[in-house]
Order: structure tokens, then C-alpha cells, then sequence
């Protein structure tokens, strides 16, 4: 990350990639979920899941890039938690709402500095397969929240409330020590996103037994180690790949 990437995420507790992946990526990403959701009540549910359903998933959770920006919020011994995709058209109910925030889930939401070094729990790599226009609802957070001094979680409609919006192939990453959530969809076409969520190499938020299943998928060394389970004793570092222009 550049000093003005990290002053962003500092200030804000999120920041926006553009064009991480390809248009080609986005078309076959949404192809295949499409695929797979093709008469199943998965295609009207918000929470959906991708990561088995084609390798080219795995090899987005080792983004190069992707891994090089989060090395520096997480750490160099980060892990995949868990990942599922959202998706919202404007017929579907959705429970408009704020989590997360400082010290939230047992302290596991966290932001943190030492030494010149940012430290975070749960970090969340969102990758739009569609866009989000302004004023089209879905993602929303408090900028700066996960600064804050108080434990407060403003409604929905306040002012201190903004709704990112996002071309599909960009990247959104905020820490869920970020109060943030979702907003009702309002745009014509559907929203959809992937997210991965990665913890440091010493913590899960998730159940790890869910994410087992997904190892033996795993084609080469980085992304086994991304999905190894939590731990601290003998760990070694991931071995980061090489970011090319
Ligand atoms: O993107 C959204 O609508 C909400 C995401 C969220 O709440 C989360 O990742 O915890």
C-alpha cells in the first residue's frame, strides 16, 4: 500500500480498488453462479455460496494484488476465514441494518496501531461482479467508525452514513471493526459481490471445520496455506507471490 492508500484506510476504515478484476473475470464469475443458481431458491437469497464452484474462486482469494494490500492490514501469516457472495435485486427483503464496529464479536473487530504497524482482526475483500451506482443501496459503513471512542450505531438514514459506489471489477476492503452494513437495493439490475473475509494466521471468526472441504481444492502451495486453520506455535509465513504490472 502507498503512504496515501494507508491514510485513506486510516482515516476512512475502507478503501476502493478499481479494476481488479477483468471484464472477462466479471462475465464467467457471473456466468457460473448463474449457472449454478438456475432454478434454485439460491437465486432469490442475499447470502449465496461460490468458492467450490470453480477453481478460478481459489485463485482469486490468492490474488497477488489483493494479497499484497492486506499483508499490510493483516499481517504476513493471514488466512481465508470464510467467504460467501451477496447479491440484491429490489424485490428481495432485506433487514436494513449496521454491525460490527471496535471491539465488537468478543474483540475480534479490531484496529490497531503499534510501532509505526496497523494491526486488524477481520478483513473483508469485497469484489463487485456488478455495479453500484450512487444512491443504489446494498454496502454501507460510518467512515472513521472504526476509530471511534463510543460504542454507537447510528440509524440507517443518518448523515454520518455513505454507500460506496463501486464499477464491477473493483475492490472494496473495509475492517469490520468499521460499523457498516446493508441498505435496501433501489438500481434496476441486480447487485452482486464476492466477499472474502481473512484474519490474522492466529485467529478464526468462523467455524474453520466449514472451510476444511475447501483445502483439498486448493492447486499450489499459497493457496493451501491461506487455508490453513488458525494458529500461533512453529507457524511459518505465507510465501507472497509476485505482483506484476
Ligand atoms: O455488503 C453488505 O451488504 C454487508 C456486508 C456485511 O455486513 C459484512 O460483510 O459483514
Amino acid at each position: 500500500m502507498t503512504k496515501e492508500e494507508i491514510y485513506e484506510f486510516d482515516l476512512n476504515g475502507y478503501i476502493v480498488y478499481r479494476d481488479l478484476l477483468s471484464t472477462e473475470d466479471i462475465v464467467r464469475m457471473n456466468r457460473i453462479i448463474d449457472a449454478d443458481q438456475a432454478g434454485k431458491e439460491a437465486a432469490n437469497s442475499f447470502h449465496f455460496s461460490f468458492l467450490d464452484l470453480d477453481p478460478c474462486f481459489l485463485d482469486v482469494m490468492a490474488h497477488p494484488r489483493t494479497l499484497q494490500i492486506i499483508r499490510v492490514m493483516v499481517g504476513d501469516w493471514l488466512r481465508l476465514d470464510h467467504a460467501y457472495g451477496l447479491q440484491l435485486t429490489q424485490a428481495m427483503e432485506v433487514r436494513e441494518n449496521l454491525h460490527g464496529g471496535p471491539r465488537a464479536d468478543q474483540g475480534e473487530h479490531q484496529y490497531q496501531w503499534l510501532d509505526g504497524k496497523m494491526y486488524n482482526g477481520l478483513i473483508v475483500v469485497m469484489y463487485a461482479l456488478a455495479d453500484v451506482n450512487p444512491g443504489n443501496g446494498g454496502f454501507i459503513c460510518v467512515p472513521g467508525s472504526h476509530k471511534a471512542n463510543l460504542v454507537h450505531r447510528p440509524p440507517v438514514t443518518s448523515h454520518l452514513v455513505v454507500n460506496p459506489s463501486l464499477k464491477a471489477g473493483d475492490m472494496l476492503v473495509f475492517t469490520e471493526a468499521l460499523v457498516h452494513g446493508t441498505r435496501r437495493w433501489q438500481g434496476d439490475h441486480r447487485r452482486r459481490s464476492l466477499l472474502y473475509k481473512y484474519s490474522p494466521g492466529y485467529s478464526t471468526w468462523a467455524d474453520y471445520e466449514g472451510m476444511q472441504k475447501f483445502r483439498d481444492m486448493a492447486k499450489n502451495d499459497l493457496q493451501r496455506d491461506l487455508l490453513r486453520p488458525p494458529r500461533v506455535g512453529g507457524r511459518t509465513p505465507l510465501n507472497f507471490p509476485e505482483v506484476t504490472p
